[in-house]
C-alpha cells in the first residue's frame, strides 16, 4: 500500500440532518488507522442534510457530499456515490445508524486479503444477526420479500434485501450499465445483473432501531420491490415504466367508465358532455397516479409544477386520443380487419404516444434517460 485511499463509504441520505455528524464520528472510530472517505449522497433534502454534511466536510477532508437536484431514489443515489470515488473498495451503509459500522474493518480485511472475493454482505438473517425491534408486520413482509428474491437470485444469500455491504468498485463500474436503478434494493440489483456468479461472504449484524429522523421506505417497500423483480424478469420485453404507465392507463379506463355511467344514468346530462367530463376526470386521475408511482423518482411537487404537468399531460393525452380514434377508424375502414383488432391497435398506438411524449414533456424536465 502506498498510502492511497482504501475505502469509500457511500451513505445515501434523505432528511437525515440529525444523523450525519454522529455517523462520521462512528466511522472515524470504527475505521481508525484505515484510509477512507465518506460520500453522502443527498437528494436535496428539505431539512438541509447536504448543508450539515458540507459543514462537516469543511473540517474533515474525508467527508464528501453529492447533492442531487430534482431526483429521488435510493438505488441511483448509491450507484452515483459508488461511481464517484477512486477507492478500490466501496461500502454502502444507511445514514440513520441502523447498520453496524463496526463490521466495516472486518469487511475491508476480508476483501483486501482474498482477491477472489467480490463482496461482503451484512446479514440480519444468519446466526448472530437480528432485526432489533421490528414489529411482526414488518418482519413478515421482509420474510416474504427475502423468499421471493432468493428465487430470482442465482446465489443463496441469507439476506438479499440487505442494504449494507462492501464490494470492489471496479465490479460496480462494470455492472452499472446493466443495473436498473429502480427500487431500493441495490444489492439485489447487483447480484442479479452480474453475468457470472459473484463470490460473496456474509457477516451477521443486528439491525439497530432508528433514534432520529424517520423511515422513508415503509410505505413503498412492497411496491418498489415488486417493480425491481418485474424489471429483472420481464424488463427486457416490456420496460417497467411502460408497464406501469399502461397499468395506470387501464385503471384510468375503468375510472372513465364509472364516471360516464354515473353521469349518464344518474344525471340529466347527455352522453357527449358526460364523456367529456369522464375523460377529464380519468386524465387527472392518471396524471396523479403516474406522478406518484410511474415517475415517483422525478415526481412533480408544489402547485405550480403540478398544474403545469397536468396541463401538458392533458394536451399529450388529447392528441393521443385523437390518434387512437383516427388509427382505429383507418384500420377498420381500409383493412376491414374487424372492430376489436382496429380498436386494440388504436389503443396501443395511443398508449405508446402518451408514454413517449409525457415522459419527455411532463416528467422530462431534466432530460434524464428513463431508469438511470
Ligand atoms: N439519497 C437518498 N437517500 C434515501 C432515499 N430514501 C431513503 N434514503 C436513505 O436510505 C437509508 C435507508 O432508508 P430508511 O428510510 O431508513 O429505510 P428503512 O431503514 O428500511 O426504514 C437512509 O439513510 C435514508 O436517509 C432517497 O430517495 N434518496
Ligand atoms: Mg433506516
Amino acid at each position: 500500500m502506498n498510502g492511497g485511499l482504501e475505502l469509500a463509504v457511500v451513505v445515501p441520505v434523505f432528511n437525515e440532518r440529525a444523523n450525519v455528524a454522529l455517523l462520521v464520528e462512528r466511522l472515524d472510530k470504527a475505521l481508525a488507522g484505515r484510509r477512507w472517505e465518506a460520500i453522502f449522497v443527498d437528494d436535496d433534502s428539505p431539512d438541509g442534510t447536504a448543508e450539515a454534511a458540507r459543514d462537516l466536510a469543511l473540517a474533515d477532508a474525508r467527508v464528501r457530499v453529492i447533492q442531487r437536484i430534482g431526483r429521488r431514489g435510493l438505488s441511483t443515489a448509491c450507484l452515483e456515490g459508488m461511481c464517484a470515488t477512486a477507492a478500490p473498495l466501496v461500502a454502502v451503509i444507511d445514514g440513520d445508524l441502523q447498520h453496524d459500522e463496526t463490521l466495516l474493518p472486518m469487511m475491508l480485511d476480508m476483501l483486501e486479503q482474498d482477491p477472489e472475493l467480490d463482496l461482503v454482505i451484512g446479514s440480519r438473517f444468519m446466526e448472530g444477526g437480528g432485526t432489533g425491534d421490528w414489529d411482526r408486520d414488518r418482519a413478515a413482509k421482509s420474510a416474504i420479500a427475502t423468499k421471493l428474491s432468493r428465487q430470482v437470485l442465482k446465489a443463496d444469500l441469507t439476506d438479499p434485501m440487505s442494504g449494507f455491504f462492501m464490494i470492489r468498485t471496479a465490479l460496480v463500474r462494470d455492472l452499472v450499465p446493466m443495473l436498473s436503478g429502480i427500487g431500493f434494493k441495490i444489492l439485489l440489483d447487483i447480484m442479479t445483473a452480474s453475468p457470472r456468479r459473484l463470490r460473496f461472504r456474509e457477516l451477521p449484524y443486528v439491525f439497530r432501531s432508528r433514534q432520529r429522523g424517520e423511515s422513508k421506505l415503509d410505505h413503498v417497500v412492497a411496491l418498489e420491490f415488486l417493480i425491481a423483480l418485474y424489471d429483472r424478469m420481464f424488463g427486457r420485453i416490456v420496460p417497467v415504466r411502460f408497464a406501469m404507465f399502461a397499468a395506470v392507463g387501464g385503471l384510468g379506463a375503468a375510472v372513465h367508465m364509472i364516471v360516464v355511467a354515473l353521469l349518464y344514468t344518474g344525471t340529466p346530462l347527455p352522453f357527449v358532455p358526460s364523456t367529456a367530463i369522464a375523460t377529464l376526470v380519468a386524465m387527472t386521475f392518471n396524471f396523479f397516479l403516474n406522478n406518484a408511482l410511474t415517475y415517483r423518482d422525478r415526481r412533480l411537487k408544489g402547485a405550480r409544477e403540478l398544474f403545469d404537468g397536468w396541463v401538458s399531460f392533458c394536451i399529450v393525452c388529447s392528441v393521443g386520443a385523437v390518434a387512437n380514434v383516427g388509427i382505429a377508424a383507418f384500420l377498420y375502414g381500409v383493412e376491414n380487419g374487424g372492430w376489436a383488432v382496429s380498436a386494440l391497435a388504436g389503443i396501443l398506438v395511443a398508449a405508446v404516444w402518451n408514454f413517449a411524449l409525457s415522459s419527455r414533456f411532463t416528467w422530462g424536465r431534466y432530460g434524464r434517460k428513463p431508469g438511470v
